[in-house]
């Protein structure tokens, strides 16, 4: 007899009893936009974007893995898309796969150096986000922009860096499509 999986995925969401969520509105995302003043002329409760997470082990675990989906609402500050905080891993040496299961986006991968480019995601997209690179997705589109995520359990977060210094460049929406400006 085979056993039944504890979790399974669909296209968007996780779903098993172990299955984290957790959800970050507008109002959780002072200063990241370009524009603060259009941000804040919103309506604060909206949901920009949500994770759900399964940890098997726990936080900090060497050898762990940890899965994730995210799925970003469409819409934009100005002309700046709906997009995550963006972060480096906390052990700097923690590598990442992202894969789009869902939607147009665009994911920003910034070094140490501040080097930063864009790659497209569409349903398919493998994406290899080496160590010591700042990611961050972006909603490129009209619909919701799913992904999968699957990180070491050690990686951790750190949002400071970002949170400080900003990325590098931005994606605007510049004549109907999106554009990497570098700052
Ligand atoms: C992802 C991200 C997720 C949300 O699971 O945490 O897409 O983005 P922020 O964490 O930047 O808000 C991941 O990269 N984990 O390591
Ligand atoms: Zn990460």
């Amino acid at each position: 007899m085979l056993q039944q999986p504890a979790i399974t995925f669909s296209v968007d969401v996780l779903k098993g009893k172990e299955v984290i969520t957790k959800s970050t509105y507008l109002a959780d995302l002072t200063n990241l936009f370009k524009n603060e003043e259009a941000r804040l002329d919103m309506p604060q409760d909206q949901l920009i974007y949500r994770v759900t997470l399964y940890k098997p082990v726990a936080e900090g675990t060497p050898g762990g893995l940890f899965f994730g989906t995210t799925i970003i609402e469409p819409g934009q500050i100005a002309t700046e898309y709906f997009m995550t905080r963006g972060h480096f891993h906390a052990r700097g040496d923690r590598a990442e796969y992202y894969w789009c299961i869902q939607g147009e986006g665009a994911l920003l991968l910034m070094d140490r150096k501040r080097n930063i480019r864009a790659e497209r995601m569409y349903p398919g997209s493998l994406h290899y986000i080496p160590a010591h690179t700042a990611h961050r997705t972006i909603n490129t589109s009209t619909e919701p922009l799913s992904f999968g995520a699957c990180w070491p359990a050690d990686a951790g977060y750190d949002y400071e860096g970002i949170a400080h210094h900003g990325f590098s460049g931005r994606i605007f929406q510049v004549d109907n499509v999106p554009q990497l400006v570098k700052l």
